[in-house]
């Protein structure tokens, strides 16, 4: 039986007491080949999708959250804080649930999928919406956490990344080696600056011999590393990754610099048209900020980006499943009418 990332990955995760470890058997998510995907995207690549939404609860933050909720049950903690797009809080407030803590989770208000927000609340956290968006929210909380014993449970704390490289090791499990392109959506960075490190951490251990070129996409409304500036309004459907001055903004850039890798920004229009994509082609539902990592490996293979053989694994980072309106909104109406075989074949067309 699986053990969650800490107990199945302990040359990289240390506890002295196991007992302090709360986990809810995260990680262990497959990698999805996407056949058809690719031969619409660009018959010459093999892409493959980390499905992150099968997570318990459904985003990647279970694998760091499994790490810094750990952490701060060792050190004592009674009460963990952060300020959320929505994934975050709603992975907070589950470990927090399982360690028997409290949850303090702040939100952007009306900026959050109708899903996330159930989460947090089911959970029993406390859930403060502020007027503000994500970067208001981080600085509060920051300032909160270093006045009052409450851990910050952002990926300013480094057992988030930590927890979060095990996507990297377990890619490289199923490959046997690492892809030639890691694909990514990039909000406040902390996921691409944690595939590197475990794609680094794996090569340090001689678990492989060669490392990945790290390609981020941010939202063109929410792209202050591609732009260069700090966005004061970022604006994005993809409300996951609406992210204006991202935390681990320079290590962000070191993964791609080090790894020889870009990072670029898509619009809102080509995320929606990856996410329907992988839908449709693939039968695998991501919410919206997750399809950036398709729609970046559709921009560049447009722009003749890929040389022909290369792995490009893509992470989805959340289930499709959090964001419900987002999925209606883009799909076509269902057809209302009467329960007569007659009428509902001529709805079918026939
Ligand atoms: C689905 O939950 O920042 O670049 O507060 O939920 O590591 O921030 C979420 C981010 C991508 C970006 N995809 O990852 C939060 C939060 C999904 C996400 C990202 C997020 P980072």
């Amino acid at each position: 039986m699986w053990k969650g990332i800490i107990r199945e990955y302990p040359d990289f995760f240390k506890f002295s007491n196991d007992n302090n470890v709360v986990t809810i058997l995260e990680g262990n998510t497959p990698l999805i080949p996407a056949p058809r995907l690719a031969e619409k995207i660009n018959p010459q690549i093999s892409i493959f999708l980390k499905y992150e939404g099968l997570n318990p609860t459904g985003s990647f933050k279970d694998r760091g959250m499994t790490m810094a909720v750990s952490r701060a049950i060792e050190a004592g903690s009674k009460a963990i804080i952060c300020a959320s797009t929505g994934n975050t809080s709603a992975s907070a407030a589950a470990y927090a649930a399982r360690a028997g803590i409290r949850a303090f989770v702040v939100i952007p208000e009306g900026k959050i999928a109708l899903g996330k927000l159930a989460q947090a609340m089911i959970h029993g956290a406390k859930v403060i919406k502020v007027l503000g968006n994500f970067d208001d929210a981080l600085k509060v909380v920051k300032q909160i956490s270093e006045e009052y014993p409450i851990t910050l449970v952002n990926s300013l704390n480094p057992h988030r990344i930590e927890g979060q490289k095990s996507g990297a090791f377990e890619i490289c499990d199923a490959l046997g080696e690492p892809p030639e392109y890691h694909s990514l959506p990039v909000g406040n960075a902390g996921n691409i600056t944690a595939y590197w490190a475990g794609y680094k951490a794996y090569l340090d251990s001689g678990k492989i011999k060669n490392l990945p070129k790290m390609i981020g996409f941010q939202a063109e409304g929410a792209s202050p590393i591609v732009q260069g500036r700090v966005f004061e309004k970022p604006e994005t459907i993809a409300t996951a990754i609406r992210i204006g001055n991202p935390a681990s903004w320079k290590k962000a850039e070191q993964a791609r610099d080090e790894s020889k890798g870009l990072i670029d920004a898509v619009s809102d229009d080509e995320i929606l048209k990856a996410y329907k994509m992988v839908s449709c082609l693939e039968g695998v539902f991501c919410e919206p900020a997750s399809a950036a990592s398709i729609a970046g490996v559709i921009k560049k293979s447009a722009q003749g980006f890929f040389n022909g053989g290369e792995r490009v694994v893509c992470t989805l980072t959340g289930h499709g499943l959090k964001d419900p309106d987002n999925a209606i909104k883009i799909s076509s109406e269902p057809v209302t009418c009467e329960p007569e075989m007659r009428k509902v074949l001529n709805v079918l067309g026939f």
